[in-house]
């Protein structure tokens, strides 16, 4: 687990932003090599790849307690890290994770 206040947040919630979360988080301030290491947390299969299973169950990354995302949430968060269209995010995926968090600082 990455951080514990973070459940509360997470279990109440009934929608999920990914931007909101990110800042929530605290990771939109998070370094490249800290975003990077996050991006290893997630890609559960070392496949280099994070793909939709691995973004459906990201919640779960943070508190084990945490629901799994509806299928519109995991598409609209693939949507966002996906540069490439190909249905998962990939190495470039790093690139598109911090640009997914660094707009969200910027908007909040
Ligand atoms: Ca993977
Ligand atoms: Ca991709």
């Amino acid at each position: 687990a990455i951080t514990d206040p973070l459940s509360c947040v997470l279990l109440t919630a009934d929608s999920f932003d990914y931007k909101t979360f990110f800042v929530k988080v605290g990771l939109n301030s998070k370094s490249n090599d800290q975003v990077a290491k996050v991006f290893g947390i997630l890609d559960q299969d070392r496949s280099g790849f994070i793909e939709e299973e691995e973004l459906k169950l990201f919640l779960k990354n943070f508190s084990a307690s945490a629901r799994a995302l509806t299928d519109a949430e995991t598409k609209a968060f693939l949507a966002a890290g996906d540069s490439d269209g190909d249905g998962k995010i990939g190495v470039d995926g790093k690139t598109a994770l911090i640009k997914m968090i660094i707009p969200a600082s910027e908007t909040s």
